[in-house]
């Protein structure tokens, strides 16, 4: 499927989608144009089954995603301001709930919303040039595309709240420390690395893992006993495919599996 977009390169390479955000003199800053793209290039993502998982990187060797276009947010009002907010949040939470797994190659400067993008992917790899952070105390605003509520998940509260009130940039070693990237690798392995990542995932069942995305991205919104159903009715519809049955089989049987979907 030929993608065409005015802020995005994409190709597909090995049933994974590299999707480049490409404004490159802005740092890929996220205007409105850029976001209007990236809802419906996640549709695209979504309905295309040749793409099995999605790769997010930034044009240039600069900056993955330099926050939200500031020109923009200096325009908007107390009125404006949380409507946009809304509906950039609607869309990564878009991008969030994809069941297709999702990687952040972070290839160089991840502030305010593009750290808050990064943190709407599933998994994070950063190359040790990268520089991340929530710097919109400095602006006098705070980050407003569930930063606040997705950091804290994944590196702890005090964590977030001395990152985000700081609003201090740290490098990828520090960020791999604290848990916000899952791996730190030279620029040159960025894409590799994050490719290694999808071939591992696509060993395997794809309506599991779908199923297991699903899960723990309900599980972490919800209350145990909630999560834990949905977990249990998930569980119960993997013995609804032909996937678990060849699974389970393969085991018993001392071969290797061969999972029919992706
Ligand atoms: N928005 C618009 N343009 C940007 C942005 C941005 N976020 N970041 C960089 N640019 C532009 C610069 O204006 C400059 O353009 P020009 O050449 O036309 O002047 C070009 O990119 C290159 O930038 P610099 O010359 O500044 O490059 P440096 O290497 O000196 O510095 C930095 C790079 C450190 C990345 C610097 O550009 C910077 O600090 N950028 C701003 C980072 C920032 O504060 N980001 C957070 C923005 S606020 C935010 O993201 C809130 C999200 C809330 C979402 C909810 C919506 C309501």
């Amino acid at each position: 499927m030929p993608y065409e977009y005015e802020n995005f390169l994409v190709e597909v390479q090995d049933h994974v989608a590299i999707a480049t955000f490409n404004r490159p003199k802005a740092m890929n800053a996220l205007s409105r144009g850029v976001m209007k793209e990236l809802s419906h290039l996640v549709d695209e993502l979504t309905a295309d089954n040749d793409v099995w998982g999605v790769i997010f990187t930034g044009a240039g060797d600069k900056a993955f995603i330099a926050g939200a276009d500031i020109r923009e947010l200096a325009a908007l009002s107390s009125v404006s301001a949380p409507v946009y907010a809304r509906w950039l949040q609607e869309i990564f939470m878009k991008v969030e709930m994809m069941y297709k797994p999702t990687i952040a190659a972070i290839n160089g400067f991840c502030l305010g919303g593009g750290c808050e993008f990064a943190m709407a992917c599933h998994m994070r790899v950063a190359s040790v040039n990268a520089k991340i952070g929530q710097p919109e105390v400095h602006l006098g605003v705070i980050p407003g595309a569930m930063g606040t509520i997705r950091m804290p998940g994944l590196i702890g509260k005090g964590n977030a709240i001395e990152l985000i009130a700081t609003g201090r940039m740290i490098k990828a070693t520090e960020a791999f420390r604290l848990g916000l990237v899952n791996h730190v690798v030279e620029p040159e392995e960025l894409m590799n690395k994050c490719m290694e990542i999808m071939k591992e995932i696509f060993k395997n069942g794809g309506l599991a893992v779908r199923y297991a995305i699903e899960s723990i991205n309900h599980g972490c919104a919800a209350t145990p006993i909630e999560g834990g159903n949905n977990e249990a009715n998930l569980f119960g519809l993997c013995f609804a495919t032909e996937d678990s049955q060849e699974g389970l089989n393969a085991f018993l049987e001392k071969r290797d599996p061969y999972f029919k979907y992706q």
